[in-house]
């Protein structure tokens, strides 16, 4: 089965990974957000490309999800000694991946086929895309003004209170190589269990993305259990912007381009909700916590199994 899966994060990267193992092997691309992309000490880091890469590569941080297992830490040690930022913890292998792929960008190389280059030297089977190969920042606009994604995320620890956000000069991007291609030639999307906000939509933002997935099977993995988000802001997103978060607002987020909805099954009190919502979109209750790799792999087979279901239901 051809299936493309959207994802960014750690949530996202860790269903990514279950998807790649899955036995026997799927034709599978991965899609993945870059609009928390950005500069620091003039690289170029791409935080969610390098996120699903490295777990797919099984050289993830298992601690944190990003970064690398086993890194160092004596360069922003020392950057930090010399009075320079250090609110971003690169570790040494990590920057390493930074200064080759800025190294490259700088001599023409476009993002894809940096990425493209670096999967392979890592054995990932997956093909792996960035959204576009062209800058879409995502700026968080809050109570405390409009801030860069990463100033927002990391560098203020996610306390300003959420407005809305701006995916910078996406009307102008254009999907990078691949993308809208195997998205019309796969049988299956799934939006993994990403933050909606700035996760998943700033690859819905991308021209002609969103009108590909209308004419597709798409299933999306709710991020939300029991009201809280498995990792990271989207609960605290969703209260700021005057949304109860819920497995039910996260379908509402992704309505238009759904045809089924994986949630938790202690979130079953939802269900009534969101077939009143949208009648039209099938529910997977199941255990949806990814906790170890096998975890990774069974929720996986799990949401292709009920992808092939509705599949069969809408020939
Ligand atoms: N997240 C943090 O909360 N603090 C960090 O210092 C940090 C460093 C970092 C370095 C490399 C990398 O690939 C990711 C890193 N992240 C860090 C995670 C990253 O900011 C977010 O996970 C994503 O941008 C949001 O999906």
């Amino acid at each position: 089965m051809k299936i493309v899966a959207l994802a960014g994060g750690v949530g996202g990267a860790k269903l990514a990974d279950g998807l790649n193992r899955i036995d026997p092997a799927q034709e599978l691309t991965l899609v993945v957000n870059t609009g928390d992309d950005f500069s620091l000490f003039g690289l170029h880091i791409s935080p969610d490309l390098d996120t699903v890469c490295y777990n797919l590569a099984e050289i993830e941080n298992p601690n944190t999800g990003w970064g690398r297992r086993e890194d160092s830490w004596e360069t922003i040690s020392e950057i930090s000694h010399l009075g320079g930022p250090d609110w971003f913890q690169l570790g040494n292998k990590d920057l390493a991946v930074h200064l080759e792929r800025s190294r490259r960008l700088r001599a023409g190389e476009v993002l894809s086929e940096i990425t493209r280059s670096f999967c392979r030297t890592w054995g990932i089977r997956a093909n792996v895309i960035p959204m576009s190969d062209d800058l879409v920042p995502t700026i968080v606009k809050t109570d405390e003004g409009d801030l860069p994604f990463q100033d927002y995320f990391v560098k203020l620890a996610c306390r300003p209170g959420v407005i809305g956000f701006e995916y910078q000069d996406s009307t102008q991007a254009v999907p990078a190589p691949g993308v809208l291609g195997s998205i019309r030639a796969a049988d299956l999307v799934i939006i993994c269990p990403s933050n909606p906000w700035v996760s998943i939509s700033p690859i819905l933002a991308i021209p002609g993305i969103r009108k590909e997935l209308l004419a597709k099977t798409v299933l999306a993995v709710s991020p939300i259990i029991r009201g809280a988000a498995v990792k990271g802001p989207a609960a605290k997103m969703y209260q700021e912007m005057g949304i109860t978060p819920s497995a039910a607002a996260v379908a509402e987020h992704y309505q238009e381009i759904l045809n089924g909805f994986v949630m938790d099954q202690t979130d079953e009190d939802q269900a009534a909700n969101i077939r009143l919502a949208d009648p039209g979109v099938e529910l997977l209750l199941t255990d949806s916590w990814m906790n170890t790799r096998q975890d990774r792999v069974r929720l996986a087979r799990e949401v292709i199994d009920f992808g092939r279901k509705i599949i069969k239901e809408r020939l």
